[in-house]
């Protein structure tokens, strides 16, 4: 085959004067304020300080050695995975990733990690063909993509009859929602496509083996074979079926879960149109021939407050704005005779948002709760509770002299009581008076009018969330099909680490999650190096990196012995007179203090420091050090109601209503709870502190996730606009440390993060040591023994396993140069001849 032989070696040449180019000048990243980091060349250097020139425009800076970054050579360019860059630093992980996205390639691996950059416009990327491409393939037989993670999760399971989890972070708007809906997509499609899992070595070989590289210097790094496949690859399946139209009952009440929670879990904010305001892990759990068995959904922190207050460039959950637009006579029934305007919890803030039509997300929501089941009844039941809390936000509270509460015209609480099932005179009694305990008698108390505002807000908050709980379990009675011989894929989509300028309890509980699961990820990347290191017999000691964040995580969880924050937390809302200022300076003497002489120091004290201002402290989390203030913070973590209110509502005549309340109705207080020691009963969340009760939930999804093999999908946003094409580096930078992609290839760096097979590192660098193999056959290992050998690469960069070789980070870069200088020597050679000829 003459032909593509003479334009692979053009190609050849062409990569080869690139990269002669490159290796005349010592090539750097340069830290830069703006950009990130400039591309320049050092021209002197003297001690540890050197002059650069930077490419854009000549201009000439004096640094640092240290601050300089080495830059890969050009081959490396657009590589699919971060990892098989030799030289590994922020700066080139950033390069490659916004070289890619450039060019449409929203998907980029990092190791373990698939890192997803928000493309902010419509990419052809997920149709049913591109379904299909992934379909049966291995990671490196396609371009990065979501898809390839869902494949390898069901591929897995199928294999090894295991459970598998797909963790989903990042900031707000990076994509996480989309990504968990893209997963399940390629899940339903497949699944309906009914094929068991198939074993991977079954699938033809031919699109890995000729993609792979051959003689040509451009055919591919080792490891990455398919950054010339873009383009192309997409259009590759063309059997044209659409797995939509085929989905069953049971797959198509999964994707329409979906909008059922976003209606009531999503609003509006000022990062994301459409952004969740609660955590969510769900489960699909498919039978062993592969078909979809169920499914169920836990979720974790809704932002219920948001029902009260907001910023006023942010709206309230969309369920609110889509009843106004699309009820018609429902609203008749909910007696909101009234628009947006009319209603204080929404008049405030946002009423509209660009691109969503709330009448016609109505529609679609209503279509959802028909095709999951959800009676007529049972809608009615939701909406009324969004419905209350429109009416309960426009009670009037006024003051009388005396500074009691008083409800001025009960019309109002009338509607209110009518919704709720409950009679006007227990409720205004239970909110204006309530009977309290004093010492051991029960008195009535009157409130003044910010208590009784602040009791109102506060049934708001619960009656919304108990009703968000309410209706995820009854999604999940729809989806639910236990059986003991399923197994599942989880889809973890959930905030990542939150550093802003004021940082309150909210965060705290947020970073505190994202702290587990990189300890988590931390450690299941130890396991698997340790693995692959002791699988292939190479000596190494290696330090368990999980145990790196257990500091931080005893500073916030621990309770016994030394007392962590939460538990500290919980035992301040309990404290007669205990104030947020208390509690923070409680926390000071406990772990900013030092030792006294002979005590060792709690193993989180290094973690912790008091803030600049009064009230708040420092964590040193792994993803940098986060101010909180702690404002608020007794409140927020307790039951906010007072047992009046929750002791009328259990007793609703709605059964509704009753049964959000139920585990009120005999329930002790907050004190008796916490104090009743080991004999608490802890059976609902009634009476358990906001604190306590996200611990647990993190602890059962912790356990889940440690008993399935995890895939890591880490969302990035590009820039702040919501606009495509545009990648403020600092921003993205920022992400990387916090959601762990650094921290892995720190990690990775510490081992020998470049491996190749003994077959691909002979057929590639054999060039470079002529007449050391002997022709015919020699073993894998020997070849690669004496390959090194003439190479004389240093003994402390390589270690040589049982079926591949290990390189420290850099050394590919060289032998790629090594390899490149010498083909380009035979290249302009054999031009010189051709040249005679012609
Ligand atoms: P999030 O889940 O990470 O934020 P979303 O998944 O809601 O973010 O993404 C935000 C918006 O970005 C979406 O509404 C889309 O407009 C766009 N987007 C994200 N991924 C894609 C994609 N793959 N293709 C096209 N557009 C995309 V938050 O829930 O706020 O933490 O709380
Ligand atoms: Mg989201």
């Amino acid at each position: 085959m003459p032909a593509p032989r003479l334009s692979q070696s053009a190609e050849a040449a062409r990569a080869a004067a690139l990269q002669a180019e490159f290796n005349e000048k010592k090539w750097v990243w340069v830290p830069d304020d703006k950009e990130g980091y400039l591309a320049g060349w050092v021209v002197k250097e003297e001690e540890d300080m050197g002059e650069v020139v930077i490419a854009s425009g000549g201009e000439i800076r004096r640094l640092p050695l240290y601050a300089l970054s080495k830059m890969n050579p050009p081959k490396f360019d657009r590589v699919d995975d971060i990892a098989d860059l030799t030289f590994l630093n922020e700066a080139s992980v950033v390069h490659n990733l916004r070289l890619r996205y450039g060019s449409g390639a929203i998907y980029t691996y990092s190791g373990l990690f698939l890192v997803a950059i928000n493309p902010y416009q419509h990419l052809p990327l997920y149709s049913d063909a591109i379904v299909h491409q992934y379909r049966g393939k291995r990671r490196d037989e396609n371009p990065p993509h979501i898809f390839a993670i869902a494949e390898r999760a069901w591929i897995n399971m199928g294999e090894e009859r295991e459970n598998q989890s797909i963790l989903i972070t990042g900031e707000s708007g990076a994509g996480k929602t989309e990504s968990t809906k893209k997963v399940i997509q390629y899940l339903a499609a497949i699944a309906t496509d009914a094929h068991p899992p198939q074993s991977h070595s079954q699938s033809p070989s031919l699109t890995h083996s000729n993609s792979f590289n051959s003689i040509m210097p451009t055919a591919g790094l080792p490891r990455t074979s398919s950054f010339k496949k873009h383009g192309k690859g997409m259009s590759s399946s063309g059997s044209g079926f659409t797995a939509k139209d085929r989905l069953g009952l049971l797959e198509r009440q999964i994707l329409q879960a979906n909008p059922i929670l976003e209606a009531f879990g999503n609003a509006q904010t000022q990062r994301n149109n459409n952004s969740s305001r609660f955590g969510k892990f769900i489960r699909i759990s498919f039978s062993p021939d592969g078909s979809i068995a169920g499914a169920n959904i836990d979720w974790y922190l809704l932002e219920k407050s948001r029902v009260v207050v907001r910023s006023e460039a942010e709206r309230s959950f969309h369920v609110f704005y889509q009843l106004m637009e699309g009820g018609g006579s429902l609203k008749d029934t909910l007696l909101l005779d009234g628009g947006v305007e009319d209603y204080e919890y929404l008049n405030k803030s946002r009423r509209e948002v660009d691109g969503i039509d709330d009448k016609e997300e109505w529609a679609l929501l209503k279509n959802a709760f028909e095709t999951v089941g959800f009676t007529v009844a049972e809608q009615l039941d939701l909406f009324r509770i969004v419905a209350a809390v429109l009416h309960i936000g426009n009670i009037t509270i006024t003051e009388t002299r005396s500074n009691d509460a008083v409800m001025p015209d009960p019309s109002q609480a009338e509607r209110v009581c009518h919704l709720l099932g409950i009679t006007v005179a227990e409720f205004t009694r239970a909110v204006l008076r309530p009977r309290v305990l004093a010492g051991r008698e029960w008195v009535t108390q009157a409130r003044t009018q910010q208590q009784a505002l602040d009791e109102l807000s506060a049934l708001c908050k619960t009656l919304y969330e108990k009703s968000f709980g309410m209706l995820v379990d009854r999604i999940n009675r729809a989806l639910d099909r236990p059986s003991s011989k399923s197994t599942f894929i989880g889809v973890l989509d959930i905030a990542g680490f939150e550093i802003f300028d004021v940082n309150g309890y909210e965060q705290l509980l947020i970073n505190y999650t994202n702290e587990k699961l990189q300890q988590f990820f931390n450690y299941h990347m130890f396991t698997l190096e340790q693995e692959e290191y002791a699988r292939e017999g190479i000596e190494w000691d290696y330090v368990n990196f999980g145990l790196d964040l257990q500091p931080t995580i005893d500073l916030i969880e621990t309770s016994g012995n030394a007392i962590g924050i939460l538990s500290l937390l919980d035992e301040e809302c309990i404290m007669p007179k205990a104030t947020d200022l208390t509690f923070t300076n409680k926390l000071h003497a406990l772990w900013a203090s030092e030792p006294l002489p002979g005590d060792e120091p709690h193993p989180g004290s290094s973690k912790y420091e008091p803030a600049r201002f009064e009230q708040g402290f420092i964590v040193n989390h792994y993803a940098g050090r986060v101010e909180y203030r702690t404002d608020g913070w007794l409140e927020k973590n307790k039951d906010p109601l007072n047992d009046n209110l929750t002791r009328v509502l259990s007793a609703s005549s709605e059964r509704y209503v009753a049964s959000l309340f139920a585990e009120y109705s005999e329930a002790p207080s907050l004190v008796g709870a916490l104090t009743m020691g080991k004999k608490r009963v802890t059976k609902k969340g009634a009476f358990r502190t906001v604190g306590q009760r996200h611990k647990e939930q993190l602890a059962g999804l912790m356990a889940q996730l440690q008993a399935t093999q995890p895939h890591f999908v880490r969302c990035i946003v590009p820039n702040t606009h919501k606009k495509p094409g545009r990648v403020d580096v600092p921003l993205v930078l920022d992400q990387l440390r916090c959601n762990g992609v650094l921290e892995g290839i720190r990690i990775a760096r510490l081992g020998y993060p470049n491996r190749l097979p003994f077959v691909e590192f002979r057929q590639r660098y054999e060039v470079l040591t002529p007449g050391v193999i002997p022709r015919g056959y020699m073993d894998g290992r020997k070849a690669c023994l004496r390959m090194v050998d003439a190479l004389e690469l240093d003994k402390a960069n390589f270690r040589i396993g049982t079926s591949k070789i290990f390189f420290k980070a850099g050394v590919l870069a060289e032998l790629e140069e090594r390899r490149d200088t010498l083909l380009f020597d035979i290249f302009s050679r054999l031009q010189a001849v051709a040249r005679k000829w012609t």
